[in-house]
């Protein structure tokens, strides 16, 4: 066997099992190789060479659907395990939950993120939006909004309710993952490309992949028991490879309740709003908030209508937010 065809792409992982999907499509359930996974419980002992190897394997934990591994034999010769991460082309990472120390990262090597929320059903809050798209802009990859659910507040509400968002340069998508609306043209935009699909639980991530691609059959809730109670139903995220000559992935992830910058530098969040990152060069400082600073050109562009009142708001108290939170530390 080649070296080659040994190399795969993780599609799943639960509770220290990960599975590897081969270029020919056969699948292997493996772990980590145990060097790796045994290293970690060294994390309290001292000295450097083994902080800098704890901290290495740490990374090396935070395997994620979409990552490129390669898998070797154990010594003993039969089972297949991961023995390699190859090096990531991008990743997309938020704060763990719950206020935690430390990141997770939701999916590796992807191209674009999906954000998904519902026009109604649950109700869409803008802020939180604003704080999935800061997150694919921090973490350097172009996002689209899906808007999902249109049956439910019809057409006119839907847009009224997100003309922010193409103003500020986002291609967004109406659709019906019920009746099928729009789903011809969000299946173009995702051919070819690996696209994370993310948003608050149920927005209808998996029913939209389930309309775009028949053929996956992804489980999906029961509308009074996801939204209602809040409970999730997808639990892990899985990656699938997309039919047709083209192939790209999609990766579907469980539904957020809350959405944690992850050591986001607060100089670095208006970078994060494209409709304001467009001004920010013509500020008269160089390090300019945007918030009371004389000769700032972003306040002048929401007075002007080009920025909208809400989303320099979001700014605002995102930065106010991330500011805190660096006091704290
Ligand atoms: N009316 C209507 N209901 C929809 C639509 N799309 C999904 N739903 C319903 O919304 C509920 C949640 O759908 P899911 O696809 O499970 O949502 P999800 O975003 O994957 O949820 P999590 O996995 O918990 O994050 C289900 O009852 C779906 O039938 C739609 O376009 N219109
Ligand atoms: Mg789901
Ligand atoms: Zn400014």
């Amino acid at each position: 066997m080649t070296a080659g065809a040994l190399i795969g792409t993780v599609t799943q992982g639960t509770g220290g099992v990960w599975r590897v999907r081969m270029a020919d499509g056969t699948e292997h359930d493996v772990s980590l190789r145990g060097r790796l996974k045994k290293s970690d419980t060294g994390r309290r002992s001292g000295g450097s060479i083994r902080r800098d190897t704890v901290a290495a394997e740490r990374d090396r934990l935070k395997l994620a659907v979409g990552d490129r591994v390669r898998l070797e034999h154990d010594v003993r010769g039969r089972a297949l395990a991961i023995a390699e991460i190859l090096p990531r082309t991008s990743r997309l990472a938020r704060r763990a939950p719950g206020g935690g120390y430390g990141e997770r990262v939701l999916a590796a090597n992807v191209d674009q993120v999906v954000v998904v929320f519902a026009a109604a059903n649950p109700e869409p809050h803008p802020r939180m939006l604003d704080r999935f798209l800061v997150i694919a802009e921090a973490n350097g990859l172009p996002a689209r909004i899906v808007v999902n659910k249109v049956d439910l507040a019809g057409p006119e509400v839907a847009h009224a309710r997100f003309t922010d968002y193409p103003r500020a340069g986002y291609p967004v998508h109406f659709t019906s993952a019920r009746q099928g609306d729009g789903i011809e043209v969000l299946r173009r935009s995702l051919g070819g490309r690996t696209s994370v699909l993310t948003g608050p639980s149920g927005t209808g991530k998996s029913s939209l992949i389930n309309a775009l691609y028949p053929g996956l059959d992804l489980r999906v809730g029961e509308l009074s028991a996801s939204v209602n109670k809040g409970r999730h139903t997808t639990v892990g995220a899985s990656l699938h490879p997309l039919p047709g000559p083209e192939g790209g992935f999609v990766v579907d992830t469980p539904g957020l309740r809350e959405v944690g910058m992850w050591e986001l530098p607060v100089e670095r969040v208006d970078l994060c709003y494209p409709e304001i990152r467009v001004h920010r060069e013509q500020c008269r400082f160089a390090d300019c908030r945007h918030g009371a600073e004389p000769g700032c050109e972003v306040r002048l562009a929401v007075e002007r209508g080009e920025v909208s009142v809400e989303r320099y708001e979001s700014y605002l108290k995102l930065s106010q937010e991330l500011e805190e939170q660096r006091r704290q530390r």
